[in-house]
């Protein structure tokens, strides 16, 4: 090999990754912690019972009677949110906030006299309710005229960007939506150096097709449900990076924005249990659609099923019937266990007497060094044997295992392959089906 040749195989060796080796960002430890998030959808399409505007509506369509956000935020935190994305402009280029860069904005509608800033009130309201606020901005405009020419186009999306990154308080996230936008190359780069200016800590969400390098990543579908095995760590064109997926799906099925006469659309209790357990449940974040209507308030129906969901959610996950007084099993999140070093497979075991019954156990694994459980099983003993209800790959931020209920004097989780020292954060046994 020759000197030069040597030196760049040596530089490659030097630079390898290794998954084991890529940690969050204390952004992304913080921002996974948070869970559950909404994405508000509002704007022409509510006035007009559609969900992509051709960027074509006449502003005077918007105009709700009613605007009230605090009553979306509390909504949201009801169900036990705790971030809310607006959608300051959808498909159709109409924007929420009275931009100095275009005409078609809420500075020509009747709401308000056109003096009013949806994205400054959401922004407001969220706060105010201990809610963080994040922001859509569809790169995909089919009204603005400078779509047509891709560099003037980057110039005015950095523009819209700049006036949302700095004139809103922190953002939790940007969410960069792919829809559209098949045939038209953005200067991303360029988007991001923008957004990193005025809002250094902010989170970007992109589809791994669209954007290579985002902060998280699409599910990949929008039915609300991530993969059982979900890896936080994923290769991008031989690029490692801490990707964290989040899952957006709406409240009502297939429904991004209000409809009239929609009551059907709406998710059960049992759908959104479902969603919650596949998602979060998973590892993942969701972030859930919700569509305020053509009076600028949630419909009732929809503020009460964000309730029973929470309600649900906090029912069966108050009473962790397995605690005991260790790292492990204290219910605390910020003390951790690990086996002892060599212990193969590491072992968590709670004794329990009288017994306990249960029929779920949630598991979450310390992520700020890196995700490193790659194979564990859940085992209990019913005073005789012992028996194993629940096994899997990953556990990750949070790991929910759901199975029949069952009644035990001894619990164990093992952790039975990992890449590096497992660290635990939780341990936790929950009986769902019980009164
Ligand atoms: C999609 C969009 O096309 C939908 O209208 C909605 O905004 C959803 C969150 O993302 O890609």
């Amino acid at each position: 090999m020759n000197p030069p040749l040597l030196i760049l195989a040596l530089a490659a060796l030097a630079s390898a990754q290794n998954f084991v080796d890529v940690k969050p960002s204390p952004q992304q430890v913080q921002w996974q912690d948070l869970e559950f998030g909404v994405l508000i959808h509002f704007g022409p399409n509510t006035f007009m019972d559609r969900e992509w505007g051709e960027g074509n509506a006449d502003p005077s369509v918007f105009n709700p009677a009613q605007f009230n956000p605090e009553q979306w935020v509390l909504a949201a935190k009801s169900a036990g949110a705790k971030y809310l994305v607006m959608v300051a402009k959808h498909h159709d280029g109409f924007c929420l906030w009275p931009s100095h860069y275009t005409e078609y904005s809420v500075k020509h509608s009747p709401w308000k006299g056109g003096k009013g800033d949806v994205v400054g009130e959401v922004a407001r309201a969220a706060r105010k309710h201990g809610l963080k606020f994040g922001v859509y901005l569809s790169p995909w405009d089919r009204h603005e005229p400078a779509y047509k020419d891709n560099k003037k186009y980057d110039e005015y999306y950095r523009n819209e960007l700049r006036e949302l990154a700095s004139n809103y308080g922190d953002l939790v996230e940007w969410w960069l939506d792919g829809a559209g936008s098949e045939a038209h190359v953005y200067d991303f780069d360029s988007y991001v150096k923008e957004l990193r200016t005025y809002q250094p800590n902010t989170l970007l969400f992109a589809d791994v097709g669209f954007l290579s390098y985002g902060d998280i990543r699409w599910v990949g579908n929008e039915a609300g449900f991530a993969q059982e095995d979900n890896w936080n760590v994923i290769d991008r064109l031989g690029y490692l990076r801490w990707r964290p997926v989040e899952a957006d799906t709406p409240l009502r099925k297939l429904h991004w924005f209000w409809h009239p006469n929609d009551e059907k659309s709406l998710n059960s209790l049992a759908e959104m249990l479902d969603i919650y357990h596949k998602t979060v449940g998973r590892g993942a974040q969701l972030v859930l659609g919700l569509a305020p209507d053509n009076r600028g308030l949630l419909p009732d129906s929809d503020v009460a099923r964000l309730k029973e969901f929470g309600d649900e959610i906090r029912r069966i996950y108050g009473k962790n019937v397995g605690r005991e007084d260790n790292a492990a099993l204290d219910g605390d999140p910020d003390t951790t266990w690990s086996p002892p070093p060599g212990a193969q497979p590491g072992e968590i075991m709670g004794y329990y007497n009288p017994p306990i019954t249960f029929d779920r156990a949630v598991t979450t694994e310390w992520l700020a060094g890196g995700q490193r459980v790659q194979k564990y099983a859940i085992d209990f003993n019913d005073g005789t044997a012992w028996h194993r209800i629940a096994s899997g790959t990953s556990i990750g931020h949070k790991k929910i295992d759901i199975f029949p209920r069952v009644t035990a004097s001894q619990v164990r989780l093992l952790i039975l392959s990992a890449s590096d020292t497992p660290v635990i954060r939780d341990f936790q046994l929950y009986d769902g089906r019980g009164k």
